[in-house]
């Protein structure tokens, strides 16, 4: 039972898991549906090229990213084989305080779900502050949180079956 991990700066570019034993969910918010359209594309991609069938992904949208936790939810209520669930979204400050809002409780409501089900929900949604951080995010010259996401999808898949 004993393990012992390495020094940490061994950590940086860990491999991806293969992903061929893995049931994932994606929950996509229609919110900012170009930005997130891109995460979804990259998410996708990076899951299909890292081994997982596409039988065994599903795919689902929402209205906005406010609801991606409650989807969540669903989901791994609905299918209890789900490995994890990668939650994709993109809020955008704007004059009111919905940004703050909307992001506290998909925060909040993320991680009550994987608490809830134990099972990874992995937070996929871009908090900018205009338009151009967002794209710069989703395919842009800050590379592709959706891809991100996929990976820690995978990485947290894989713990769960060996801890
Ligand atoms: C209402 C709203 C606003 C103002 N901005 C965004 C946003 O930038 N990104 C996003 O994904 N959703 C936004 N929404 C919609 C909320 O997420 C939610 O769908 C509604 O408040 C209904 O619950």
């Amino acid at each position: 039972m004993a393990t012992q991990l390495k020094n940490l700066s061994d950590f940086s570019h860990t491999t991806i898991p293969n992903g061929s034993p893995y049931k994932i969910a994606i929950a996509v918010a229609e919110w900012n549906a170009e930005i997130t359209g891109a995460l979804y594309n990259g998410a996708l991609k990076t899951l299909t090229d890292n081994g997982v069938a596409e039988e065994n992904i599903t795919s689902i949208a929402v209205p906005g990213t406010f609801e991606l936790s409650s989807a969540a939810d669903m989901l791994l209520q609905k299918h209890k084989n789900l490995d994890a669930v990668i939650c994709l979204g993109c809020v955008i400050q704007g004059e009111t305080r919905h940004f703050d809002f909307i992001c506290d409780a998909v925060a909040n409501g993320i991680t009550q779900v994987s608490v809830k089900h134990s099972k990874p929900v992995i937070f996929g949604v871009l908090t900018t502050n205009d338009q151009q951080q967002a794209i710069d995010r989703a395919g842009g010259k800050h590379g592709n949180k959706g891809d991100e996401a996929a990976i820690t999808a995978l990485k947290m898949a894989e713990l769960a079956t060996t801890i």
